[in-house]
């Protein structure tokens, strides 16, 4: 039984809204506030945040915020909104329009709810705790794939040297044993796939929380299994193994 608060229609006028502001300024010049070995970080990234911060604490003024480009709201509540603006601000920038908004809200530990929006496809995601994880309106589950030998995989890289030399050896024996292997670049979209059966695993070595929160609540409500263990070099940071579930992917 879904919980039914208004916390899930805020999370969705939100990322709706962020969305279309993101589609605006697709493909157009960018003010880029660092540029990163392997990363990238767009005043884009801060403006969005600031469109989603608004509407959320516009609604809930007594909350808090945590995102990737800082925290806002009342740090001691217990009701804690984690949200990646930009999911995916590589490809964004190289105008490769596979990217999302990410919204996830938590009361204590406790998810209560997760909204992936993909602004260039019109495609959004959105679970309550106790309720049924949806694509556009519609119920979803993860796929039946039992066999690696039919699973096709994403993986990430995160963004240092230690994260892609901890991933490589992964990536070298799922390549060998999946259908396929797909590195992508957007953690919440790989989460968002998995939910609706599009991909059966994803891995990756050191994602941060708002990469994958809603993602989280998202699987689990379609049937699969989040695995995420903070990585033993900085606690801010997760390995994650996502999947429908269904598959072997022990070492
Ligand atoms: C990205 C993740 C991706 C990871 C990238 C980056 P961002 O998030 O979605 O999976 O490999 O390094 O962290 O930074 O674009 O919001």
């Amino acid at each position: 039984m879904s919980l039914n608060t208004p916390y899930l229609d805020c999370a969705r006028s939100a990322a709706l809204e962020a969305g279309a502001f993101l589609r605006e300024h697709f493909g157009s010049e960018l003010n880029v506030n660092a540029l990163e070995k392997h990363d990238i970080k767009l005043e884009l990234d801060v403006q969005t945040q600031e469109l989603i911060t608004q509407r959320l604490l516009g609604t809930f003024p007594d909350h808090a915020l945590y995102g990737e480009e800082g925290i806002a709201g009342n740090p001691a509540s217990d009701f804690q909104w984690i949200v990646d603006p930009i999911d995916g601000t590589v490809n964004y920038f190289y105008s490769i329009p596979h990217f999302c908004i990410s919204i996830a809200l938590r009361e204590k530990k406790t998810l209560l709810v997760g909204v992936i929006y993909d602004p260039m496809r019109d495609e959004m995601w959105a679970v309550e705790r106790g309720g049924e994880a949806t694509l556009n309106g519609k119920p979803i589950h993860v796929s039946g794939r039992t066999e690696l030998s039919e699973a096709v995989l994403s993986v990430g890289f995160s963004k240092t040297g230690t994260t892609i030399n901890a991933g490589l050896p992964m990536l070298e024996k799922m390549v060998h044993r999946a259908r396929k292997c797909r590195l992508m670049g957007s953690a919440a979209l790989d989460m968002a796939y998995i939910s609706c059966g599009r991909l059966d695993a994803y891995i990756e070595q050191g994602i941060s929380l708002w990469d994958v929160a809603a993602g989280i609540l998202l699987i689990e409500a379609a049937g699969g299994k989040v695995e995420m263990n903070p990585r033993p070099d900085n606690k801010d940071k997760y390995s994650i193994v996502a999947s429908n579930g269904k598959l072997d992917l022990a070492d």
